[in-house]
């Protein structure tokens, strides 16, 4: 169900701008605004789950279509090495409440990030 406050609905119905790089039945992949690399792109799923926490069992085959999602947009993007990364709750670094995946790539990525 679509949560009509949230800003990644409204990107994966088209309501909202975006530079899409991949869209499919069940996921919509944009580059991020503020990118950390020279490759950044989140790969939302179309269903709105609102953080890592929020998954069910349900959401099992989206979790695996996601990372096909995550390697077919790194691919498009010449990357074989990346980084996919999750923040879940504030406290961790999430400032937009439906689930994202990140995936860096294109510069040496550091180990633990910050
Ligand atoms: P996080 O902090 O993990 O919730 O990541 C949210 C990311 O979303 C952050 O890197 C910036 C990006 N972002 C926020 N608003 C927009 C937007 O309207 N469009 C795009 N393309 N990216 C956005």
């Amino acid at each position: 169900m679509a949560d009509s406050s949230c800003i990644f609905c409204k990107i994966c119905a088209g309501e909202m701008e975006a530079d899409r790089v991949h869209e499919d039945e069940h996921t919509v992949a944009i580059r991020d605004l503020n990118p950390g690399a020279p490759t950044h792109i989140l790969v939302l799923p179309r269903k709105h789950v609102a953080t890592l926490n929020d998954l069910t069992e349900d959401d099992d085959a989206l979790v695996a279509h996601i990372h096909r999602t995550v390697r077919t947009v790194a691919a498009k993007d010449g990357l074989t090495d990346y980084r996919v990364a999750i923040n879940c709750g504030a406290g961790a670094g999430q400032s937009v409440f439906h689930i994202h995946f990140h995936v860096l790539g294109g510069r040496a990525l550091s180990w633990p990030p910050g």
